[in-house]
């Protein structure tokens, strides 16, 4: 069977099954319906990511790499560096990692990068001039080698030209002279007849000095029948300049007769992130995408990295970044939806159903845990918005939530609604109500002199209130019970009541604010014998006590 284009390949795999000369890891056919990977395929294109071998202990992460992409770039475990870190000793062992986990989500796999001036170890600066062809050939035979039948593309050679479209004077340029771009796509190929083989760049996404270059590249190797067989353009771009050449750049590569891909893509910005330039993103990931929908032989696209969390733009731009589809918390940007949305996404208009009526537990004063049954969503409950009247109370991903922050004494009428990931709102629960317990809270402590006189007719009573808590009191009433027969005749700084054995008295206006953490006020009075003897007690209630004199 032909290899004219990478997804015929997948599509051949899925309908033909078990083909013989079908590399496994280029069946990819698992992504999940609905992710970007599965659109991109029945759009007859993949929708990749880079990925990093220190981030595939991260479980969260590794599970939507799985889930929502068909295509894996390792973003740096297959340059030379890490695969021929001495001279002829190879070692794959983590780009087989990569390979191994695309293999089992059934994702295929770009090879990056073969040669490359970056990620060079050391060794290859001293080789001498006239021997650094045979060391370039024998690592692209090596590592070419290891990976046929595992990877789909290679990135043969890498950003191999400068802004103004002069060769980059590497170390191969300037020991191996003009001729080593074709020398490794010739050995690429011998080593596999059929690998799809790529010149990477970046800042040839539009068209300009740079891109002219590599298309007059791409147009003598076709001419003098040197193999390539795509271009990839890496796309590393910034907000709001996606360059309005790429649709027509892409197109003009396609019409030399090779494919294209979309290679790195991320579009950062200045941080922070805000609505606005979230909003710019999208459109420019839209962009994007566009762009490559529009050119058959555009093939795919791969985002370097999916998300924030791992992209490599931070360190490198200070004060830039948030440049992928997903932020740091793996949660979907707005660009997720555009991207989504231009590879053919069906909108989803329909609500979840509605949950069931909430049942209220555990009320204090302030708080009450509400559960109820969950609802259900053609794509995915997303979570749940809880309501009093039109107000929003709280929101919760499961069916269940503590609402904090209510007033005492007060009573709930609360239902529930269940969301979507596309801000569909279910129908409202039936309602519940609760009440609120009366509040608690603070603590003061009293101290009460009193003494006798008039031949113990009479005595006088001194009452000091500290507010022991860690919140000011403002109004308090102390409460207490005389237990033989005593009667206020007169109050200071105070006003109180006596209708039987027990006595409330109430600040007055300008002794109502206890300081919070012993904050004090007095009042005084006399009364009536017998003058009583216990003179202090602790109560929990916020400025009302109740000590029993
Ligand atoms: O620079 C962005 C990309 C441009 N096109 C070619 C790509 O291969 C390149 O990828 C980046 C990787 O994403 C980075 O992860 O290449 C960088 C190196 O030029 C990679 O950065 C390196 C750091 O510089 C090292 O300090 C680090 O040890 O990644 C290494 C592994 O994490």
């Amino acid at each position: 069977m032909s290899r004219s284009g990478t997804m015929s390949l997948i599509a051949a795999a899925v309908t033909i099954g078990a083909v013989a000369v079908l590399p496994v890891a280029m069946t990819a056919d698992a992504a999940v319906p609905g992710s970007l990977g599965a659109l991109a395929a029945a759009k007859g294109k993949y929708f990749g990511s880079a990925t990093d071998n220190p981030e595939l202990s991260d479980a969260p992460y590794v599970s939507i790499l799985g889930s929502e992409f068909n295509q894996l770039t390792p973003g740096n475990t297959m340059k030379w560096q890490y695969t021929e870190p001495s001279q002829n000793q190879f070692t794959f062992t983590q780009a087989d990692t990569v390979v191994n986990l695309a293999r089992s989500n059934g994702q295929v796999v770009r090879g990056h990068t073969l040669v490359w001036h970056n990620q060079l170890p050391g060794w290859v600066a001293n080789v001498a001039a006239d021997q650094l062809l045979g060391v370039m050939r024998n690592h692209i035979t090596n590592e070419v080698t290891h990976f046929r039948d595992q990877v789909v593309h290679w990135d043969v050679v890498n950003e191999a030209f400068e802004e103004n479209g002069t060769r980059r004077q590497t170390v191969f340029q300037q020991k191996i002279g003009d001729g080593y771009i074709a020398e490794a796509f010739r050995a690429a190929r011998a080593a596999d007849p059929t690998v799809k083989l790529y010149y990477n760049d970046y800042n040839i996404d539009g068209i300009g000095a740079k891109s002219d270059a590599v298309y007059a590249m791409v147009q003598s190797f076709k001419q003098q029948g040197v193999p390539i067989d795509g271009v990839g353009l890496q796309a590393h771009l910034i907000l709001g300049q996606v360059p309005a050449t790429m649709q027509q750049n892409i197109q003009r590569f396609a019409d030399l007769g090779v494919d294209v891909a979309i290679t790195e893509l991320d579009i950062r910005m200045n941080l922070p992130r805000d609505t606005a330039k979230d909003t710019q993103q999208a459109n420019d990931y839209r962009a994007v995408t566009n762009a490559c929908l529009a050119v058959t032989r555009c093939v795919g696209i791969t985002v370097w990295d999916y998300t924030d969390k791992y992209s490599w733009i931070p360190s490198v731009f200070p004060g830039q970044g948030a440049a992928l589809p997903y932020d740091e918390n793996l949660a979907r940007k707005p660009a997720y939806a555009a991207i989504s949305a231009a590879l053919g996404a069906v909108p989803d208009t329909t609500a979840p159903s509605t949950p069931g009526p909430p049942t209220a537990s555990n009320v204090t004063s302030s708080t009450a845990t509400l559960a109820w049954t969950a609802s259900t969503d053609n794509v995915g409950v997303a979570g749940y918005n809880v309501y009093r009247g039109d107000t929003l109370l709280a929101q919760s991903a499961t069916n269940g939530v503590t609402l904090t922050g209510l007033s005492a004494s007060t009573q709930y009428q609360v239902v529930v609604r269940a969301r979507d990931a596309a801000g569909n709102l279910s129908a409202a629960s039936a309602a519940t109500t609760f009440t609120t317990t009366v509040a608690v809270g603070g603590s003061c402590r009293v101290a009460y002199g009193a003494s006798n006189w008039g031949g113990g007719g009479g005595f006088t009573g001194q009452v000091t209130v500290t507010n022991t808590g860690p919140t000011a009191i403002t109004g308090w009433s102390l409460v207490w019970t005389y237990a033989n027969g005593q009667r206020v005749a007169q109050m200071w700084n105070a006003t109180y009541t006596q209708p039987a054995a027990t006595v409330t008295a109430t600040n007055v206006s300008y002794n109502a604010s206890i300081g919070a953490n012993g904050g004090t006020q007095s009042f005084a009075s006399t009364g009536r014998t017998p003058a009583p003897t216990a003179s202090r007690r602790r109560s929990p209630s916020t400025g009302r006590t109740a000590p029993s004199p």
